[in-house]
């Protein structure tokens, strides 16, 4: 038997068993089939060959070796990367630096359905702010929920640093279930950072404006504009954010940055970073100095440091002022109960990263060329003991910087993000200098430094914002690619360089391009703490989280007509949509109501309407609602977008609307 008459016999029982759902079996024969005419192919190659002929050194191949994966073999670990403008999150598995999965969190993501049909579009709206729709985020930080101080593999929340707002992303289906808007401010950066246990999602606001997104001129910026940081309360019972149970801190109106809470021995503080402390407003036109000049004159900036159990206490005794439904503790308030307290830290600083066993915070400097470490004990020390060094203009308790500081290390120009291995390293992006700097906590030195290509940003580190980093990978995310991908026009992908730090010497092993978004940071995490779905209990509905009133069971399939109102109730199976022929009169409102009733692992369906800008993602045993004004008449083909099975394309229906005055 030839390999075409062996391919068309698989291709036939390709056909028979995408019919009675065996396409699992007949894929397996087609692989076996291309397996060995790729070891015919191969045997004839030897390595020293292929090696020469691809131009590739023995130090190209290693990496191969750590990171190539073949077909069916599974990633070790996870990582959740920032989606950038796009407000998605991407989920990317290493070592093979795979993409997995794009999952839709601020922006609809029609593969998913998510944002075309009335559930997910529930989602979205919760995140409405102002009066424009907003169809975009410019996501940041994902953080994955923490027990304990380390990631549970249950919860990922990311933050909108353009419009102030904070999604929860299940990861039992990986879908966005919740996205809360901060009503007080219109931008945030510190964010989405969780507590050691998840009590609490921070979310600090970037560039300071009156809280309430109220008006106030800039020559009013003392007076009126403020920060904010927000504590969001997590209900894990729930998998949703409770926007009742959570408060604000008000802080000065200097530029917050990135925030990380404190764990271990320093559980319930808070540490955040502030740029702009000369409140610099601009006035270009006016011949003052850019805010980039301007906010770069002082030495020192301020890193905030909040005592979030004190500031709970101060919640609970009643002593916050309600803005916009939100309990917030003034500034007033929070300096005078030493629930914010501030420290020098270097010029234009950028992360604020705190170690991993909770002693030590890391602090960047755009501007200065080292690391700068505070002893956390140091801190509550003087805190406790009040030996405040001065007070800041708004009264705010200033600490001493020189009795605050473990020390400091120089790393080079434009130090930004540090994380951490197992074996008390830390790593941090260099970003003028495109290099990842490896230095000891413990001895305040710098080890080694390792060219990025180019202009590193976030890194992050397998497991390495838990109490328990595992060392093993780095990545560096590199705002830049100049040189290292074939061109796609001006707008460059952004490069993932995927970094061994087993060894003495960190060894680059792969990059990935990023098309999608400018991804800021990620988080890693190990692959067997996720616990996935493989398919809904038949007519659950993942975006309201229980069995759907309106699911359909096989059998029960109805049309129901209440004066101008249409409910259809759905199902759909390989390879038909019940009813398939839907017809409803110009102006009616037809809600769809769809079940899928399989139950066999990836076999999912698509449901569209066509010219109704509808598209939903029928996985199996979920149900999803539809609501459309029928206001175009005409005859519109709806069809699965799914290739489930070989009678997909007969996975059929017509929707008539038939016009006003028609017989
Ligand atoms: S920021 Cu983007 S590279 Cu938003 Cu975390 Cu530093
Ligand atoms: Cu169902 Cu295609």
């Amino acid at each position: 038997m030839n390999q075409w008459t062996k391919r068309s016999l698989v291709m036939g029982t390709l056909l028979v068993g995408g019919v009675l759902g065996l396409s699992y079996c007949s894929n397996k024969a087609e692989q076996q089939i291309q397996q060995q005419e790729q070891g015919n192919l191969n045997a004839s190659a030897d390595l020293k060959t292929l090696m020469a002929a691809r131009n590739l050194t023995e130090g190209d191949v290693e990496a191969a070796l750590k990171t190539y994966t073949p077909t069916g073999k599974k990633d070790e670990y996870m990582i959740f990367a920032s989606g950038g403008q796009s407000g998605q999150v991407l989920a990317i598995g290493v070592p093979s630096m795979r993409l997995l999965k794009v999952i839709g969190v601020f922006t609809p993501e029609p593969w998913q359905g998510y944002g075309y049909g009335d559930d997910t579009n529930a989602i979205l709206a919760g995140g409405n702010q102002g009066t424009h729709k907003l169809t975009w985020a410019d996501v940041h930080h994902p953080n994955l929920s923490e027990t304990k101080g380390d990631y549970d593999g249950q919860y990922l929340f990311v933050n909108d640093k353009a419009n102030a707002r904070i999604a929860v992303v299940d990861l039992a289906d990986f879908a966005t279930k919740q996205i809360v808007a901060n009503p007080l401010v219109a931008s945030d950066h510190g964010g989405a950072f969780v507590t050691p246990n998840t009590d609490y999602v921070i979310e600090t606001s970037q560039y300071p404006a009156p809280l309430g997104r109220d008006y106030a001129p800039l020559s009013d910026y003392k007076a009126k504009y403020r920060g904010l940081a927000m504590f969001w309360k997590f209900d894990r019972t729930k998998g949703r954010i409770d926007p009742a149970a959570s408060f604000g801190v008000e802080l000065p109106p200097y530029s917050q940055d990135l925030a990380d809470a404190g764990k271990l021995v320093s559980d319930g503080w808070v540490f955040i970073g502030s740029w702009n402390t000369e409140m610099a407003t601009g006035g270009t036109l006016q011949g003052k100095p850019a805010i980039e000049s301007g906010a770069s004159q002082n030495d020192m900036d301020y890193l905030h440091i909040i005592d979030w159990k004190k500031a709970e206490q101060v919640v609970a005794a009643g002593k916050t002022t309600t803005m916009k439904g939100v309990k917030v503790i003034t500034l007033q308030t929070a300096a005078d109960e030493n629930v914010l307290t501030l420290v020098g830290e270097p010029k234009s600083p950028h992360g604020a990263d705190v170690t991993p066993d909770g002693t030590a915070i890391v602090v960047g400097g755009k501007l200065d060329t080292h690391g700068t470490v505070y002893e956390f004990s140091k801190i509550k020390d003087q805190i406790a003991a009040k030996k405040f060094e001065s007070k800041d203009e708004f009264g705010v308790p200033v600490l001493s910087f020189k009795d605050t500081i473990r020390g400091q290390v120089e790393l080079g120009l434009g130090p930004l993000h540090t994380v951490f291995d197992d074996k008390g390293n830390a790593y941090t992006s260099i970003f003028l200098e495109s290099k990842v700097a490896k230095w000891s906590l413990k001895d305040m030195k710098l080890i080694e430094k390792l060219s990025v290509h180019y202009n590193v940003g976030h890194i992050l580190a397998a497991e390495g914002d838990t109490v328990s980093p595992d060392g093993k990978y780095v990545v560096a995310m590199n705002k830049m690619s100049i040189d290292r991908f074939t061109g796609v026009g001006p707008l460059y992908p952004q490069n993932f360089q995927l970094i061994d730090i087993t060894g003495d010497k960190m060894k680059l092993l792969a990059d990935m391009p990023i098309g999608i978004g400018e991804p800021h940071y990620s988080q890693m995490i190990k692959t067997d703490k996720l616990k996935p779905l493989k398919m809904y209990t038949p007519g659950f509905n993942p975006a309201t989280g229980v069995k759907d009133p309106n699911a359909v069971e096989g059998g029960k399939e109805r049309i129901e007509r209440h004066g101008d109102v249409v409910d259809v109730y759905m199902t759909a199976v390989r390879s038909h949509f019940t009813p398939d022929q839907v017809e409803v009169n110009e102006g009616d409102t037809v809600n769809f109501h769809i079940t899928s009733l399989e139950q066999a692992e990836d076999q999912t369906h698509g449901f569209t309407v066509d010219m109704y800008n509808v598209n939903i993602s029928l996985e199996p045993g979920k149900h999803e609602n539809v609501t459309i004004k029928a206001d175009m008449p005409g005859v519109y083909p709806m069809y699965c977008t799914e290739f489930c099975s070989a009678l997909h394309l007969e996975m059929q229906g017509f929707f008539l609307v038939k016009p006003k005055g028609a017989k």
